[in-house]
């Protein structure tokens, strides 16, 4: 990763190399903390978040799925990622706060322990590569099953979660796919290591409904009015490994994903189709701020007073 100047840890600006942590923390022993992956993209007006106050209600959320206090608002956590993005001067970056039960007592139980919160920034390109954006990027279903409600919340982005996610996608690239795809239990299409799944058939947009244990993607909730607005029907419902294998074409999506074709899934070919093309660029064009209809998600950075010299 990027080094970038600073980080933000528990209320204060700290440089790169001095944000450390004990080894007696409970987050790093049980995977105790919830985190959030968001971006902030270069425009015509500056640095924009995209749908940051969005992330951070679902931040707020997984911590009370996991019983844990924040002790920062979503107006505060707001206003640090704006400080943040100012001193590390980046157009474009990718933010992740994060919060975890501290160094305190180890044990499994988080009763007494601190809450540490952080938040880091550093650029980020094509999560899947450039080629992956363009071209598409070949699945593999995964031999592990997606976690399920009663397993842990998964509704909450919590850091525990990721050990499924992990697995999946290791598994999948020593086989030589770049991504996994998530089946839950009961065989129902679940979600990519990181990112939700969309198929589209006979001209209808499908994808795995809330209920099925994905994470609620902000950028699926994003694609899905996207398309909708643009004339497309999309459908929420649970979806099985056939549909994948039937689709006339599938794409991920997430923060970091953004919209990548899914080209190949097992050993089946789908290739990259005109709908996922249409909605990729139309997300991109959102994200950018090239589009009016959707202005509301963007959370521009502060714009620097001009100078006496430039009024
Ligand atoms: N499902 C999973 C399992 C997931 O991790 C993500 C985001 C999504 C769906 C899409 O959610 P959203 O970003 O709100 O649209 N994954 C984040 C972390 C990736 C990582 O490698 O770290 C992300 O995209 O930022």
């Amino acid at each position: 990763m990027r080094e970038t100047e600073k980080i933000w840890m528990n209320g204060e600006l700290v440089a790169w190399d001095d944000a450390r942590v004990h080894v007696g923390t409970h987050g790093l022993h049980y995977g105790s903390g919830v985190f959030e992956g968001i971006r902030a993209y270069e425009t015509e007006n500056g640095t924009a978040v995209f749908r940051l106050s969005d992330h951070l209600k679902r931040f707020e959320n997984s911590a009370k799925l996991l019983g844990m206090e924040l002790g920062y608002s979503v107006e505060e956590l707001r206003g640090v990622c704006h400080q943040l993005i100012g001193v590390n001067g980046l157009p474009e970056c990718y933010l992740r706060p994060i919060a975890f039960y501290g160094y305190g007592e180890l044990g499994v139980s988080a009763v007494g322990n601190p809450v540490d919160v952080v938040i880091m920034s550093w650029p980020w390109g094509a999560y899947l590569g450039e080629e992956g954006l363009k071209k598409g990027i070949s699945a593999k279903i995964s031999s592990w099953q997606r976690i399920g409600p009663n397993v842990i919340p998964h509704v909450a982005k919590a850091t525990g979660v990721y050990l499924n996610s992990m697995l999946a996608v290791t598994e999948a690239n020593r086989a030589g796919y770049q991504e996994a795809i998530l089946l839950t239990a009961e065989g129902y299409v679940a979600d990519g290591s990181g990112e939700n799944v969309f198929v589209i058939k006979d001209g209808v947009i499908y994808t795995p409904d809330l209920s099925t244990s994905i994470l609620p993607g902000i950028t699926r909730d994003t694609v899905i009015q996207i398309a909708q607005d643009l004339g497309h029907r999309v459908v929420e419902k649970s979806l099985i490994r056939s549909d994948l294998y039937l689709a006339d074409e599938a794409f991920m999506c997430g923060t970091a994903a953004e919209v990548t074709p899914l080209r190949e899934i097992d050993d089946v070919t789908i290739g990259v189709g005109p709908v996922t093309l249409e909605l990729q660029s139309a997300y991109l064009d959102t994200v950018r701020g090239r589009s009016e209809r959707w202005a509301q998600w963007l959370d521009y950075a502060e714009q620097p007073e001009p100078t006496a010299a430039e009024a």
